[in-house]
């Protein structure tokens, strides 16, 4: 019999959403409503099954990371050394600050549980015993919400000594960042978390050989897991039956800009634009002329009929020239100047760069701001634009992290898409007829 065909769109009357499914519910942050809706169930399975046995469903149903870099979680957490005889840690990036990004503080604050069950099943994997959320400092309400559910799993044998029974010890710790971006970049948090200034360390060492005080540690981003339950709960085939051949599962897809309903959508891997934009925002309000796919990292697409229906899934969308990055997409509408948001985006950057590594810091923080300023304010010159190209040059895979060459996502491919605006630009006018720029 031919196999089941996977389930690449939530119309498909197969497909149920699971990691949003309590969202909006009263109450759904207790431990009470959690056990009574199936909750912990899938780390009981992981406990019957064993810590290398997790790691191989994790590989089999395909997850790869969510914050942005799409990393395959199984093969992540098989990098973890065996009995090594040091402590494990297990941590979970939850300071998310990337502009469009806005899935994982509903998560936390509305299903904290089902992260601490994600945390406990892949702790117990790795053999780790201590957890940290590293939540960004301005989700109070969250981090709250993840205290109070942390202190019921205690309470309950959840979290503690010899956890229901299986003789494995796990806690968690809840740490607030302090409104960095750049403490989202995974060294940079340990160094924050340590006490340090978050600078990003050099990689290798990768952080399953020495992380968080040197000690093998393994960094997921909320939703990862957050999949990480349900696919213990369900199993791998479950996961593996939804999204595309290489991008299996549901993804939290979040849209913001001028449509009917932003939001965050739990929809399949797979899923078109066209389908998150009309089917499910409700469409736009305004012309379009560009999306962000994935956060403002990610190069900019043209708002054509292709591009609408292509699928959103990291090889899709590579090919297209992008990256799904967080699935935060981001509508730009025909009435904003492509320089002016473009001058947001790198201002973003300039603000968030740590300064340790001089192509970041002279070259985004210093120089690049300013050339988009000098464009943004009328006092373009013929030749900005190609000076703008010169410096990213220069700057392109020549930084330390990953900071500056997200910076020249929105930058290149804008000048790419929207060469006539920055030419535009560079006679003093930001769109034809002469747009204002839209600031505070
Ligand atoms: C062992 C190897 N481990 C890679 C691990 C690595 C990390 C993961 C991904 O950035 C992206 C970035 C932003 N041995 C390994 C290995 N690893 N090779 O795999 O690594 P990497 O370096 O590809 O990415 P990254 O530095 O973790 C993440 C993009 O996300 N982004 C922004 C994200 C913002 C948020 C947020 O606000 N929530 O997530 C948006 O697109 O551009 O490409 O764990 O250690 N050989």
């Amino acid at each position: 019999t031919e196999a089941p065909k996977p389930i690449t769109s939530a119309k498909d009357p197969r497909f149920a959403p699971t990691l949003y499914a309590h969202v909006g519910q009263a109450e759904s942050w207790t431990l009470e409503y959690y056990q009574r809706n199936g909750g912990y169930e899938g780390v009981k399975r992981a406990f019957a099954m064993g810590n290398d046995a997790v790691i191989e469903e994790v590989k089999k149903s395909g997850l790869r990371g969510r914050g942005g870099a799409g990393f395959a979680t199984g093969l992540k957490w098989s990098f973890m050394p065996l009995n090594d005889g040091r402590q494990h840690i297990v941590l979970c990036n939850a300071d998310e600050s990337e502009p469009g990004t806005f899935k994982d503080r509903y998560l936390m604050s509305e299903d904290p549980h089902q992260l601490i069950e994600g945390m406990l099943i892949g702790g117990f994997a790795m053999r780790a015993t201590l957890g940290y959320i590293y939540i960004r400092g301005e989700y109070v309400h969250a981090a709250e919400r993840l205290w109070a559910a942390i202190k019921e799993a205690r309470a309950a044998g959840l979290l503690g000594q010899n956890i229901l029974g299986s003789g494995f010890d796990f806690d968690i710790q809840v740490h607030r960042g302090a409104g960095a971006y750049i403490c989202g970049e995974e060294t940079a948090l340990m160094n924050s978390l340590e006490g340090l200034r978050a600078n990003p360390r050099l990689k290798p060492p990768f952080p399953a050989a020495a992380g968080l005080y040197g000690l093998p540690t393994t960094i997921n981003n909320v939703e990862t897991f957050c999949a990480v339950t349900h696919i213990l709960k369900y199993g791998a085939d479950w996961h593996a039956n939804m999204g595309t051949e290489k991008s299996k599962g549901m993804k939290l897809f979040q849209i913001s800009g001028p449509v009917r309903k932003p939001g965050v959508y739990e929809l399949p891997l797979g899923t078109t634009f066209r389908e998150l934009i009309y089917d499910w925002a409700g469409g736009p309000t305004e012309e379009m002329k560009a999306i962000i796919p994935g956060g403002i990292s990610c190069q900019l697409l043209p708002y054509t009929e292709t591009i609408l229906d292509t699928p959103m899934d990291y090889e899709a969308l590579a090919a297209a020239g992008s990256s799904l990055g967080t699935g935060g997409v981001t509508l730009i509408p025909k009435s904003a100047s492509i320089v002016n948001t473009t001058f947001n985006s790198v201002r973003f950057y300039a603000h968030e760069s740590c300064g340790k590594c001089t192509p970041c810091r002279e070259g985004i923080s210093g120089w690049m701001v300013k050339m988009y300023e000098k464009l943004v304010r009328g006092k373009g010159q013929p030749g900005d634009t190609q000076l703008i190209l010169d410096m990213a040059d220069n700057i392109g895979g020549r930084s330390f992290c990953a900071l500056a060459d997200a910076c020249l996502g929105p930058v290149l491919s804008s000048i790419k898409l929207f060469r006539a605006e920055y030419d535009l630009a560079e006679q003093g006018q930001l769109l034809q007829g002469g747009g204002r720029w839209r600031d505070e």
